[in-house]
């Protein structure tokens, strides 16, 4: 029936954000030419730059092309449907950039997409924009998928407190409990503290990949309740003790707002002095991902030398200093068992995966955005990059109450699911059925932000880019 296939579909919108000139522009009909504003007014379903599918494409690079000589074959159409997002099945998005200028993009453009609820009267921004049709805290009926992660320190009030009164709604409403009974919050942390101790998630390659699995996870858990929430972070290179005083206390037990709500365990912490993580430009600076060193010891953490693999400096330095930095002697911060009780792990974690994502999105290093080739040579020679990511793969993992989690049996695999957004390339821009219905349009909007997801990076001139997004 066309009109129920209708209604689970979704509408994509996608701003492209332009640097100096209008050189980098998405379609919004195939009449568009770039101009701004498009003085095209044709329907948004006829936009070729923005398709959706169930599986991602097979055989994209995440390279430039020309238009004259395509490396690829774009594959059949699919039906991509709005997902529970708790089933954390994803779609993909992919949207084309063009660039038909003789110069190449800054590579600091931003691309902003937005997704709808397939409907006839759709208008913008209204219904695009955190739009909840029944009010508040219901579901979000259209939203900006590219929508960054937030440092919590610059964060406005509102957004600080939503973001905590999120963490304690999950963990003290009985509306957000999963089928096992056990709430999501205290669920979280449990992930991390059986996991932490049976698996390959930490001092290993994974470390990345799981994390943002994880964090990406707990995000969605928050907009449960609050849809319009996002991940905030804690930037290790500044002092948190007042500018996340919303976090609760930075010093003996964490206080209002999460003790007593989120105890049973008791959280504590012992932050003193200076935070010891290195400093983002020389983390952002390290190549290759791999292989993994260590830089801590019994007798304490050293300073990576600036050739230094990535992900181990990243890992075995900032962060492994900045746990017992939160956690003081004795807190919960120090140890993997018990680092999730405390709500201020995710910001922490948070910053972990902005660096990774920075780091991906290097200009120079196109590379790092193909899920195939940005662990370099050890994807093919570190196994804890091949398997697949326990508690949500169906493995046996933990005997514990993990199994109950809710898409156990999907499997998947680390090299599938490390990246937000993916650069490819694209032949047809045609071939999309009736009942995918589509927006692309361009607008002017904010410089890119540090931390946020975009999907940065240059585009050759007189080139076409294409980005992979997920919608879960
Ligand atoms: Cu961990």
């Amino acid at each position: 029936m066309p009109r129920r296939i209708l209604s689970l579909t979704l509408f994509f919108l996608a701003v492209a954000v332009l640097s100096t000139a209008q050189t980098v522009y998405m379609q919004d009909t195939p009449a568009d030419t770039g101009v701004e504003p498009n003085p095209d007014t044709g329907p948004m379903w006829v936009s070729q730059d923005i398709w959706v599918r169930n599986s991602p494409d097979p055989g994209y690079q995440p390279y430039p092309f020309t238009e004259s000589s395509p490396p690829w074959t774009l594959p059949a159409h699919q039906n991509p449907v709005y997902r529970d997002p708790l089933k954390s099945t994803p779609n993909y998005v992919y949207v084309e950039v063009r660039n038909h200028s003789q110069s190449a993009s800054t590579g600091t453009e931003r691309l902003r997409l937005y997704w709808a609820k397939a409907s006839t009267g759709l208008s913008w921004p209204t219904q695009w924009v955190d739009y909840e049709p029944g009010g508040p805290r219901t579901l979000l009926y259209g939203a900006e998928i590219t929508k960054p992660r937030k440092n919590g320190a610059t964060a406005s009030a509102a957004e600080q407190s939503a973001y905590a009164n999120a963490i304690v709604a999950i963990g003290t409403n009985p509306a957000y409990v999963f089928p096992m009974g056990m709430d999501f919050w205290h669920t979280q942390q449990t992930v991390h503290g059986e996991m932490g101790s049976y698996s390959n998630i930490h001092e290993t390659l994974a470390f990345l990949p799981w994390h943002r699995e994880y964090v990406n996870r707990y995000e969605l858990l928050l907009q449960q309740y609050d849809p319009t929430v996002k991940l905030l972070y804690w930037d290790w290179t500044t002092n948190p003790t007042s500018s996340l005083s919303f976090m609760g206390s930075l010093t003996g037990s964490v206080g209002t707002p999460f003790e007593p709500a989120l105890s049973p365990p008791a959280v504590t912490r012992g932050v003193s002095g200076s935070p010891p993580a290195e400093p983002d430009s020389s983390v952002l600076a390290r190549s290759p991902y791999g292989p993994f060193t260590s830089f801590c010891g019994n007798f304490g953490c050293f300073l990576p030398p600036s050739t230094a693999p990535f992900m181990s400096a990243l890992e075995d330095y900032s962060h492994n200093l900045s746990h017992p930095y939160i956690g003081g002697t004795s807190g919960a911060m120090r140890s993997p068992a018990t680092a999730a009780q405390d709500p201020f792990f995710f910001m922490l974690h948070g910053n972990v995966d902005r660096l990774w994502a920075q780091w991906q999105r290097n200009p120079s290093d196109l590379p790092r955005l193909d899920p195939m080739q940005t662990y370099g040579a050890s994807l093919g020679s570190d196994t804890n990059l091949s398997v697949t990511m326990s508690p949500w793969d169906g493995s046996p993992g933990p005997p514990h109450r993990l199994q109950y989690l809710p898409d156990r049996a999907l499997g998947d695999h680390y090299f599938r699911r490390h990246l937000r957004c993916r650069k490819t390339s694209h032949r047809s821009l045609g071939g999309l059925a009736a009942d995918l219905r589509y927006r692309a349009a361009h607008h002017p909007g904010p410089a890119a932000r540090p931390g946020s997801r975009n999907p940065d990076s240059v585009v050759s001139a007189e080139s076409r880019q294409l980005c992979q997004l997920r919608l879960r």
